[in-house]
């Protein structure tokens, strides 16, 4: 080992994240299916459809993520394919995912299986999907079921998938189906995506043949004040910083439903609902005062900050920022999410070494960091934007669905062989 080397803890799990319907192919059955063939939502005129046709490749690309050098592998049980029709299981696609969980044990990927990654059944959503009452005792046994059936094949099981992107694209910015823009709308679908967390951690833990690890996945950004003397926006940003990062944070903490959704009302069964905590970081926020309904506002990145195709600041302070905070809680974390859209695959590079860089220095600082899953293997189906976007380590050439590694992929797989950061490499990008 060379001096200044950045060496991570043994067992470390290294490896990339997807979800279902984003890669699969044909997942027909749920909402952004049926939304995506209304026209005129998706940015750059695309539609999911075949995706990486993962749903038949998933064999090929777990042997390539072993080749990668990785360790693990996240991915999301399409639940509109396992129950189609309300109450009702389809037995051949419960058998697939037993072969794709099986398929990456046998390629040394340990699986982390999330349980919901935006998208609901047809049936769900005809029921108000999130805005439901109902929504939190449906998808328990949703998940009861998985556990029933998959749990000895997964020790990682994750609830949902960024409850606070779900709430706000969904209900509030009106980005994402079903498009609402109301925020008591927005406050109801975010009380039920807490209380469902809660209990599908219980039917989980109650319904797997052994103990697995459950837990949220949170998307947090790190929240600045767009003016850090002004009061307006840091209270503006502070209300952000609320919603955006604490809501669920003290919500599975103390069990309680807090401010701005709730009243600090108890949730019964939810205190504690977490073994492990999923982590997704991408950037940072700037916040400023905005106008009603909202009442704050994201101030877009200055022209000299260095962006990503999304748009997005790279901010790689901000995930050291997020990881302490989530020190307190004195749960393992586990960063479940972070990469860059980008054409310039040196800049992914450098985009990658400067988060390990951070994660590292959180581990120094007494967090119990303990994997990096990269958003994502292979290029895909990026929501609302389509597929103009690249978060892939490897490419995947239009037409053909091949798949071809990046140099960002090689640098990535000799870190994940070796546990380690090279100072070299490090210099070698000039950090
Ligand atoms: O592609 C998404 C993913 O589905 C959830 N987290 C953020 C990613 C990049 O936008």
């Amino acid at each position: 080992m060379a001096e200044g080397d950045l060496v991570f803890p043994d067992g470390f799990y290294w490896g990339c994240a997807a979800s279902s319907h984003q890669v699969e192919g044909n997942c027909t059955n749920n909402q952004w299916w049926a939304w995506e063939q209304e026209g005129g939502h998706i940015k750059d005129g695309s539609v999911s459809g075949l995706a990486c046709d993962h749903y038949n490749r998933f064999e090929e690309d777990f042997a390539l993520a072993r080749e990668l050098g990785q360790n693990a592998h996240r991915m999301s049980i399409e639940w509109s394919r396992v129950e189609p029709e309300e109450g009702r299981w389809d037995q051949a696609e419960v058998d697939h995912y037993k072969r794709v969980l099986e398929s990456m044990q046998g390629n040394g990927l340990t699986p982390f299986v999330t349980l919901h990654h935006f998208t609901n059944p047809l049936w769900f959503e005809a029921k108000g999907g999130w805005s439901s009452p109902d929504a939190p005792e449906l998808i328990a046994r949703y998940s009861g079921h998985m556990a029933k059936e998959l749990g000895d094949l997964a020790p990682f099981w994750l609830t949902i998938n960024e409850p606070n992107v779900v709430a706000g694209a969904c209900y509030v910015a009106g980005v994402h189906p079903p498009q609402k823009r109301d925020m008591a709308l927005g406050a109801q679908a975010y009380r039920n995506l807490l209380v469902a967390h809660g209990r599908m951690y219980h039917a989980v833990k109650e319904s797997a043949p052994h103990d697995p690890k459950v837990g949220i996945v949170l998307n947090m950004s790190f929240v600045q004040p767009a003016d850090p003397d002004s009061e307006e926006d840091r209270q503006s940003a502070e209300l952000y910083d609320r919603f955006w990062n604490e809501y669920f944070l003290a919500g599975v903490e103390k069990g309680v439903i807090s401010p701005p959704v709730g009243g600090g009302e108890e949730a019964p069964g939810l205190k504690g609902t977490w073994d492990v905590i999923g982590l997704n970081y991408y950037s940072r926020t700037v916040i400023r005062r905005g106008s009603p309904p909202v009442g704050v506002e994201a101030v877009p990145p200055s022209e000299d900050a260095e962006r990503s195709v999304m748009g997005w600041e790279v901010y790689p302070e901000g995930l050291y920022y997020c990881l302490l905070r989530l020190k307190r809680y004195g749960i393992p974390v586990y960063v479940t999410e972070n990469g860059i859209s980008t054409e310039d695959d040196q800049q992914r590079c450098r985009y990658i070494l400067r988060h390990l860089r951070e994660v590292h220095r959180a581990i120094g600082d007494g967090v119990d960091v303990r994997s990096y899953l990269h958003w994502s293997l292979v290029d895909n189906f990026e929501w609302a934007e389509g597929y103009g976007q690249w978060f892939g380590l490897v490419a995947m050439e239009p037409g053909t669905l091949d798949r071809k590694p990046r140099a960002s992929a090689y640098m990535f797989r000799d870190i994940a062989r070796t546990n380690r950061v090279p100072a070299d490499l490090l210099r070698h990008y000039g950090l």
